[in-house]
């Protein structure tokens, strides 16, 4: 990687209740994260904020009859993946901060334009994996790695272009702690590599990351970081909106950016689920930054 940055800002936030997490990328520049990069020296390009043409959470009221309001959502997703695309295809390194988990529908299918086999490490309590048949929630943001896979809404399957964006093989769950049942099937009956709380907790962050590393390493033309602050202890990050205990610690999730650092095999970063509403003295923002500092 060379010294320069660039930053991009996703005010889009898809919660039904909890709302907030629109202002994360005010709160992430409030902390200092691009005034942290430039005191290590890096050049730091800052793209401002993109913002959503609609309040497209009105769109979201009614599960019930999500039909007409998939279509809307989607043509944003659709803009947001082709600025991503464009974002992506510079010499600097694309940092983006949301935003709600429900921005890498769009993020990843932008960035996977730039890769013949991107692989992704998707730091998150949760699995993301679930489709409107398994959702017990009905929320977006509970599904956005399915959609990169290839399943969920078909309008969701076409943001970008038509099909799945990442492969099976190609992507790495890490800290996860609370699966819904329909998720467990899914990683049951596919090829998806995770490294739970649980093998943290038995291995210790670094051996896992360095497992990660050279899984995804080996195979991989691009390696995408998608970083859910609900990942974290909640000691860490009261400004999420689904906190999950026995969750990372900030000590450990230092670690692991320092060991993604030192392997040099990182393309592209996304640091999401921060909701200003929710955080107590900005401490989730800053620990944004804190994560950031170490990742570069
Ligand atoms: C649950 C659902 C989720 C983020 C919570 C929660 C998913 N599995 N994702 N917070 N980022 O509603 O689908
Ligand atoms: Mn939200
Ligand atoms: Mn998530
Ligand atoms: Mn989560």
């Amino acid at each position: 990687m060379n010294n320069d940055i660039s930053v991009l800002g996703i005010k889009v936030d898809l919660g039904i209740y909890k709302r907030g997490a629109n202002n994360g990328p005010d709160a992430i520049r409030k902390a200092g994260l691009i005034r942290g990069l430039e005191c290590k020296g890096y050049n730091v390009y800052d793209e401002g904020d993109w913002d959503s043409d609609v309040e497209l959470v009105d769109y979201l009221n009614d599960f019930n009859n999500v039909s007409l309001d998939i279509r809307i959502v989607t043509k944003e997703f659709e803009r947001l993946a082709n600025k991503v695309k464009n974002f992506c295809t510079t010499d600097k390194f694309p940092l983006i901060i949301g935003g709600d988990h429900s921005i890498s529908i769009a993020t990843i299918a932008g960035i996977s334009l730039n890769y013949n086999n991107l692989g992704i490490i998707w730091f998150d309590a949760h699995a993301d994996l679930n489709t409107p048949d398994t959702s017990l929630s009905g929320n977006i943001y509970g599904m956005p790695l399915a959609v990169n896979l290839g399943y969920g809404y078909p309008r969701f399957l076409e943001v970008g272009y038509s099909g799945p964006k990442v492969k099976h093989k190609n992507i790495v769950l890490v800290g996860t702690r609370e699966l819904d049942p329909g998720e467990i099937k899914f990683i049951d009956n596919h090829d998806i590599k995770v490294f739970s709380m649980k093998e943290i907790n038995r291995k210790g962050i670094e051996n896992v990351m360095i497992d990660v590393l050279d899984y995804l390493g080996k195979k991989c033309d691009g390696i995408h970081l998608s970083f859910d602050m609900d990942v974290l202890d909640p000691n860490y990050v009261p400004g999420v909106r689904t906190p999950c205990s026995d969750g990372v610690s900030l000590s450990d999730g230092i670690i692991a950016m320092k060991t993604i650092r030192e392997s040099k095999l990182l393309s592209s970063a996304e640091f999401v689920e921060v909701n200003p509403k929710l955080d107590v003295n900005q401490q989730t923002a800053r620990n944004v930054v804190k994560l950031v500092e170490n990742l570069f």
